[in-house]
């Protein structure tokens, strides 16, 4: 396989495109009724695949009425939804993933042509929503509260978890269907509705999820309408999310600097806030680690959905003594990575979502260099081969594909391009002496999303995951820092957020908590033994508090 040029299929992704979206129900759906897919003809939505940068789709984009229409009757459904028993919502939420287990090898391959990533990513995607229906159906049965102690006699306090309201979730490009089934399968099994915005990058997957939806609500029967609904367009959609006092939850998934917008107009009107922002995941090498299994973890992390996860390992810091041995080893991978179609078996890096990736991965290395980085790739790969052909009418019509071979950057320091996120392949390398100038480096980045330590030695491992070790949200030990499972809760620290998805307890931000305390006495004591007497009305009532002796 030739290393420096990207050769294509020459398939037509517009028929492809099209028959899988026949194929998952998208069609039909759209043929017979909105669906809940927030449209009417007011402006479209072009859809490219970074495949070859070509037009796969035009949508219709909803107009500012019909999106807040679609969150009215989100509302609506939500006042029938909470009053329907947990495990019946939990029924909605196994049909769903029956429909994705049956669409599966379909809407993985819709992500891959959606959003270039390789095709076993692209089915990961799916089985991570596969897996988030199964413990949220599990979940159905075991809403809990708890019972705690009251201090007055003949009383019982306990904890009580309720519906929340309309769930809004932003998400992005990079993970364009699981991020959204996090959440929505959560929130549905809690008792709320759900109204999405995926990124304009990439709506099929979003309609496709739809569909699927919509497939198992009319199986299990007994779903209000407008449950779940998408709206496919801009910024200003999300923005309508933002500020409508509908969403009691907005769970936004992007850039810091998306959330630095979003998180405050949230904070106006005091609705919870769920943010997943930026990363600058880094691992730490120590010299007793296993250099082969280090070796392949890095490379998947690093390299893995071509640098576009919010988890992507960013930064490496390695120990002097296995520096040279360890880097050596990866400049040989970057210089080998198979980069090319993501369709084709073998290519382990698809290409950047857009033109706009490409110029900040190039301007990130430009820096770099000029403070003195050594960088080994980073340069564009040429497209050739029949597939060409498709990419060469792309660019008449002003697009382009972007494949780049991505970049091993040592550096001395940290110097600030190494402390932003630069959503792109890059890997910034550092070396340390002494441990604890290791974990002050991982820390020293405004970001806190996931990190790893590779080492063999347990006080090691246990420093780095101690109070005084990595400031993450994620900590591992000889693994890498992406690929998390959907079990753990999912989320970071610092500028990342704060939010937490996915599994443990993040199902309670989709809940609200009633505290609720029960008399079952003919008396009534006041807590903190305040006395309050009243004077005895006809019949000798009193307030009944203990009285001192
Ligand atoms: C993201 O990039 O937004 O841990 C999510 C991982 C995946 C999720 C990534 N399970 O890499």
């Amino acid at each position: 396989m030739a290393l420096n040029t990207v050769v294509l299929e020459e398939v037509s992704l517009r028929e492809e495109v099209r028959s899988l979206l026949a194929r998952l129900g998208v069609e039909e759906m759209l043929a017979n009724s909105s669906g809940s897919v927030a449209q009417s003809a007011s402006a479209e939505l072009q859809v490219h695949s970074p495949i070859t940068g070509e037009v796969i789709a035009r949508l219709p984009q909803p107009s500012e009425s019909a999106a807040q229409e679609a969150i009215e009757a989100a509302h609506r459904a939500f006042l029938v939804w909470r009053n329907v028993p947990p495990p019946r919502r939990g029924e909605l939420v196994r049909a769903l993933g029956e429909e994705l287990r049956s669409g599966a090898a379909e809407l993985g391959r819709l992500v891959t042509l959606e959003t270039g990533k390789i095709l076993s990513e692209g089915l990961g995607e799916v089985q991570e929503m596969i897996d988030i229906c199964s413990l949220a159906v599990g979940l159905s049965r075991q809403l809990e509260g708890r019972t705690i102690a009251s201090e007055r006699a003949d009383h019982r306090m306990m904890e009580t978890w309720h519906p929340l309201g309309v769930v809004g979730v932003i998400s992005a490009f990079n993970f364009p269907v699981a991020v959204w089934s996090w959440n929505a399968a959560l929130a549905l099994v809690c008792g709320d509705a759900v109204v999405w915005k995926p990124s304009e990058k990439v709506p099929l997957t979003a309609l496709a999820v739809q569909a699927l939806f919509l497939r198992a609500a009319a199986k299990v029967g007994g779903v209000p309408e407008g449950l779940c609904a998408v709206l496919l367009g801009g910024p200003r959609l999300g923005e309508l999310l933002v500020d409508s006092p509908r969403i009691a939850l907005l769970s936004a998934t992007g850039s810091t600097a998306m959330g630095r917008a979003v998180g405050p107009r949230l904070a106006r009107r005091f609705a919870r806030a769920l943010l997943e922002l930026g990363g600058n995941n880094a691992a730490i090498v120590c010299p007793s680690a296993d250099l082969d299994l280090t070796l392949r973890a890095v490379a998947f992390a690093a390299l893995g959905t071509a640098g576009q996860r919010c988890t992507t390992l960013r930064r490496l810091i390695v120990q002097e003594s296995v520096y040279e041995d360890l880097i050596s080893r990866l400049q040989q991978v970057y210089r080998s990575v198979v980069v090319g179609d993501p369709r084709a078996a073998g290519t382990l890096v698809g290409p950047l979502i857009d033109e706009r990736s490409f110029a900040a991965m190039q301007a990130a290395l430009e820096e770099a260099r000029s403070a003195g980085a050594t960088i080994t790739g980073g340069e564009r790969v040429p497209v050739a081969g029949a597939g060409g052909a498709l990419r060469h009418a792309a660019r008449q019509a002003g697009y382009d594909a972007f494949y780049v071979r991505p970049a091993l950057v040592e550096v001395a320091a940290q110097i600030p391009v190494v402390k932003r996120e630069t959503f792109a392949p890059i890997l910034y390398v550092l070396k340390y002496r002494e441990l604890e100038e290791a974990i002050a480096l991982h820390n020293d980045v405004s970001q806190g999303l996931s990190s790893s330590i590779f080492t063999l030695n347990m006080r090691e491992a246990e420093r780095f995951l101690s109070a005084s070790g990595s400031d993450c949200g994620i900590a591992n030990v000889n693994i890498g820092t992406s690929g998390a499972e959907i079990g753990g809760a999912f989320g970071g620290e610092k500028e990342t957020g704060g939010g937490r998805e996915s599994g443990s307890d993040a199902w309670k931000q989709y809940m609200r908590r009633a505290t609720n305390t029960i008399n079952y006495g003919t008396r009534l004591p006041l807590a903190q033994g305040v006395s309050f007497e009243i004077e005895p009305a006809e019949g000798g009532a009193t307030n009944g508090s203990p009285k001192p002796e």
